[in-house]
């Protein structure tokens, strides 16, 4: 093996060695992080087309937000709930105000702004909707994903994600995404649905892209039969489909909405639930929290983040370069036999690979990327995720095209 490669497989090792093995990574180690660019241990350069799973909205390491991250994190981190602060009030006000609401409760990981989504739904059925305790009944869709905790896990339809963590959680139906109708009939056939869970873009399914009109419908049919409509939005969010929220495409307003990732540019955990006081009022105190929840520097952190995707016009940005991507990839998808097609939104984006030929031909076109200067990962076998950071310019997206072009094409 070369300098190059020893160098990256020192790091390699040591996570075999020491770390679950829970993920099975682009073998490529990152040091450095840059705007819409990372850097590996031997100093080359990537375009980075993930974005943490669009946690970098914002580009890494963005100059403000670490600006303020440091700030707060010399003066002070963690005082837990079990006192007031100076930076979690401003930033309650801040965020709620942003995004429309009157309550936002803080948490840390999406998973636990869509667990605490759940527990917020199940109370506000029994106590207000009147539901009979432990009758409540959420619905998701197929193919969702919403995290990783046993409850989480135990509405997945996915058998990697749930197999042998049973017994698993009652209380939920699936039913198919982007099929308003399936949703009516459950409702009016069960008188004891509290809540419908949904991404607006499904983008572990590989940014699916329901109908348009399927939020608004599904947001009806829950509004006339008492149903909270919950987003989850902490990857559609947040500019990353080319609007604030993805469910500002319907002007729909989630009676709670779910938000993570980006909620910090992907400097620190931080995820928030937000809802109305009506909705809200019903967790008391001591009903639900969490030590970190809400912590000054998450506050602080979060404030700077959106602060740069209002002042930093991402949406805008993600709106148009989306297009302009979308349009490019249809362009290569005729051009290349290994290319089927191209969905999404904004700059979520999927390229869907027929990998008829060859099983694992999706992830040896990430490892051809990769080399060539652009990293992204597949999923679902066949699916490649193309999401870069939304401050990546016109000029640099050429840049990616033709990479991507010229990747695709040495496949066929
Ligand atoms: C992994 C997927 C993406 C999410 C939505 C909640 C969460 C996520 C819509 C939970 C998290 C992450 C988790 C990460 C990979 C990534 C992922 F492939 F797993 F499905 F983005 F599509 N709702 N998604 O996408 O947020 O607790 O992770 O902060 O678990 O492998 P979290």
């Amino acid at each position: 093996m070369n300098n190059t490669t020893n160098k990256s497989e020192k790091f390699i090792q040591l996570e075999d060695r020491y770390g679950a093995h829970n993920y099975h990574p682009i073998p490529v180690v990152l040091e450095r992080g840059e705007g819409v660019h990372v850097w590996d241990v031997n100093g080359k350069r990537y375009y980075d087309f993930l974005s943490a799973y669009s946690a970098v909205n914002q580009g890494h390491c963005h100059p403000k937000i670490i600006d303020t991250l440091i700030r707060q994190s010399q003066k002070l981190t963690l005082t837990s709930r079990a006192f007031y602060n100076d930076k979690l009030g401003p930033y309650e006000q801040f965020i709620t105000e942003y995004f429309g609401y009157e309550k936002v409760l803080p948490m840390n990981t999406g998973a636990e702004a869509v667990e605490t989504a759940i527990k917020l739904c199940r109370k506000w059925a029994y106590e207000k909707k009147g539901l009979l305790e432990n009758e409540a009944v959420i619905v998701v869709c197929e193919n969702n994903f919403h995290g990783r905790t046993t409850t989480i896990v135990s509405f997945s339809v996915d058998p990697d994600a749930y197999t042998h963590y049973g017994p698993y959680t009652p209380g939920f139906v699936v039913i198919p995404y982007n099929d308003a109708d399936a949703l009516a009939k459950v409702l009016a056939g069960n008188p004891n649905v509290a809540g419908f869970l949904v991404e607006p873009v499904q983008g572990e399914a590989g940014a699916y892209v329901p109908d348009e009109g399927y939020l608004k419908k599904c947001a009806d049919i829950c509004n006339a039969h008492n149903v909270l409509f919950i987003a989850d939005e902490v990857q559609t969010g947040i500019a990353r489909t080319g609007n604030l929220l993805a469910c500002d495409y319907e002007n729909v307003h989630p009676d709670i909405l779910i938000l993570g990732k980006a909620l910090s540019g992907g400097t620190y955990p931080v995820s928030a639930v937000l809802s109305s006081n009506e909705i809200m009022e019903v967790i008391h105190p001591g009903q639900h929290g969490s030590t970190f929840g809400g912590n000054p520097v998450a506050a602080a952190v979060a404030i700077t983040a959106l602060e740069v995707v209002r002042d930093e016009h991402l949406a805008e940005k993600a709106y148009q370069l989306g297009i302009y991507f979308r349009k490019a990839m249809t362009k290569l998808c005729s051009e290349s036999k290994v290319a089927s097609f191209v969905r999404g939104k904004g700059l979520l984006n999927a390229l869907v690979i027929n990998n008829e030929g060859s099983k694992n031909l999706a992830w040896d076109i990430c490892l051809k990327l990769a080399e060539n200067g652009l990293l992204a990962k597949p999923t679902h076998t066949n699916i490649i995720r193309f999401a870069p950071p939304l401050v990546i310019t016109r000029a640099q997206l050429d840049e990616c095209i033709e990479i991507i072009n010229t990747t695709v094409k040495s496949f066929g």
